[in-house]
C-alpha cells in the first residue's frame, strides 16, 4: 500500500538528480592543477649556477644560461649555445603533473642568432616516476626573428608528469635564446 508513495518520491528525487546533474557537475573531476612551467618567462637566475631557476641542464658542461641579451618578454630570456658539432645542448623544465589521457599543448618563442648546422628545438615530454614514456617535438633554423613554437600531445596512460625541454641536438651549431614557455591542458 505504502509503496506508490515512495516510488513517486524516488522518481521526484531521481529527476532533480538529473536536473540538477549539469549544475553541480555530478562527480566529473574538479579543475585541472596549473601546468605552466615554473620561471618559464626566465626572469628569474639562480645566482649559484648562472642558469635559470628552476631549469636544469641536458647535459654537463652546459653551455646554456640565464641571458639580458635578448627577451621576448620582461628583461630575461634562457641561452642555449651549443658550438660543440658531437654534444647536445638544453634546458629542461621542473616536473608538472598531468593528467594522462588529455591532450597537452607547450609552446615557446625562440630567436636564433646564430646557426652554423641544425636547429633549435621544442620537446614536450612525458614521465612515469624516473622513466620517460614518450616525448614529441619542433624544431626552427629561421634566424633572426622571434619563431613561435608549439608541439601537442596526448599524455600515455601511465604518465604523472610533464617537462618542457629546450634544446640543440647534437648535430646543432649555433646559439638561440627561448623565451615564455608555457605548458596548457587542452579542453
Ligand atoms: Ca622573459
Amino acid at each position: 500500500m505504502s509503496s506508490r508513495p515512495s516510488r513517486s518520491r524516488a522518481l521526484v528525487l531521481c529527476t532533480l538528480c538529473w536536473l540538477l546533474y549539469p549544475v553541480t557537475g555530478g562527480t566529473q573531476p574538479g579543475p585541472h592543477p596549473p601546468t605552466t612551467p615554473l620561471n618559464g618567462s626566465f626572469e628569474n637566475l639562480d645566482p649559484t649556477t648562472g642558469l635559470p631557476a628552476q631549469w636544469t641542464p641536458w647535459t654537463k658542461p652546459v653551455t646554456c644560461s640565464y641571458s639580458l641579451a635578448r627577451a621576448h618578454s620582461g628583461v630575461a630570456c634562457a641561452q642555449v649555445t651549443d658550438f660543440n658539432p658531437t654534444q647536445s645542448q638544453g634546458l629542461r623544465s621542473a616536473r608538472m603533473p598531468i593528467n594522462n589521457g588529455r591532450r597537452y599543448r607547450a609552446t615557446a618563442f625562440v630567436f636564433v642568432d646564430d646557426l652554423q648546422a641544425g636547429g633549435f628545438a621544442l620537446y614536450l615530454e612525458f614521465w612515469a616516476g624516473s622513466r620517460r614514456l614518450t616525448s614529441v617535438s619542433t624544431y626552427t633554423s629561421r634566424r633572426g626573428a622571434w619563431v613561435p613554437l608549439k608541439v601537442e600531445a596526448v599524455a600515455p596512460r601511465r604518465a604523472t608528469e610533464a617537462t618542457v625541454l629546450i634544446y640543440g641536438s647534437s648535430a646543432t651549431v649555433g646559439r638561440a635564446y627561448f623565451d615564455d614557455v608555457l605548458l596548457a591542458e587542452l579542453p
